[in-house]
């Protein structure tokens, strides 16, 4: 009934089929957007939760409420899964929306509505990294093999969810026609404040006073490792397994040292530089 063993092919996309079916893929693909709605693009492992927790906490004004009582999933909803349209109804003005999707699934719509885009970026070997973890987690996703053999296909761009490369080259080039804001994991972790201040500003909702305290507090990666409604603790143990990884695994900058050989992130930088040409350099490091 969980459908973890089902695969859901779509624009070109391998997805899994316990989170989507054609149905909510197609239904994504046409979706009405409005000029108020806030839509988050990520890659997945990107740091989409931090980011929800933190859009969470700006519209409530620093109040951590809605974030301890209401699972992400139901407050940022992904636009693609399955249970987007009951949890769109339940969803009250500036609509919060989410999405790993590319933009061709979605630009259409986009460009006549003109949200506030935030495209959150992370160093894609940081991400390799996290999301092979997930893979052998979450049973939704096919057995990632050895970290070797993952991170192949992530350079293939056959794992679930297609090419961190073509994901992300598709973002940036939609930053001249639609409404974005860049913004990137590691500046989130180097510069927390600084960042909300200028996300803040993009959303046209500035902070009352003395509410980024309650923001540095409750967005820490301790505080949301403890909260209930993201971290995992709500999902049966057949669909993630926590004694496998944790959906909070380390929440750091630079994992991919611990994890890459010479020759890997010799492979890595190869592809990086011959995909991404000059853009995103800071990811070269
Ligand atoms: S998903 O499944 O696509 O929604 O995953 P996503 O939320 O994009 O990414 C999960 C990684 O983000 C880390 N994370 C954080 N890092 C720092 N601070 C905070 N507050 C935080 N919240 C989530 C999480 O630990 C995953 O990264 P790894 O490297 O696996 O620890």
């Amino acid at each position: 009934m969980y459908r973890l063993d089902v695969t859901e092919t779509f624009a070109g996309l391998s997805l899994p089929g316990h989170l989507h079916t054609q149905e909510s893929l197609n239904f994504a693909s046409t979706f009405q957007f409005c000029g108020s709605d806030v839509l988050l693009v990520t890659y997945p492992k990107s740091g989409t939760t931090w980011m929800q927790e933190i859009l969470t906490l700006i519209y409530s004004d620093g109040d951590p409420r809605p974030a301890k009582t209401t699972p992400n999933w139901a407050r940022t909803p992904w636009l693609e899964h399955i249970h987007f349209k009951e949890l769109l109804q339940e969803t009250e003005g500036p609509r919060l929306l989410t999405t790993h999707m590319p933009p061709q699934v979605l630009a259409a719509s986009l460009r006549k509505a003109k949200p506030k885009v935030i495209h959150l970026v992370r160093n894609p070997k940081d991400v390799a990294v996290s999301f092979y973890h997930f893979c052998r987690m979450a049973n939704f996703f096919p057995d990632p093999g050895s970290f070797d053999e993952f991170l192949l296909a992530f350079l293939d761009g056959t794992v679930h969810y297609g090419s961190w490369f073509e994901h992300t080259k598709g973002w940036l080039n939609c930053k001249e026609e639609l409404d974005v804001f860049y913004i990137t994991y590691e500046e989130l972790h180097q510069d927390l404040e600084g960042s909300v201040e200028r996300l803040s500003a993009f959303l046209g909702h500035p902070l009352p006073p003395g509410q980024m305290d309650s923001i540095r507090q409750h967005c820490s990666f301790v505080s949301m490792s403890n909260n209930q409604m993201v971290n995992g603790a709500l999902i049966p143990h057949e669909i993630m397994d926590p004694s496998k990884s944790q959906f909070m695994r380390k929440g750091i900058v630079g994992d991919w040292r611990n994890h890459f050989s010479p020759l890997q992130t010799e492979l890595f930088k190869k592809k990086f530089q011959q995909e991404m040409g000059g853009r995103c350099l800071g990811f070269m490091d």
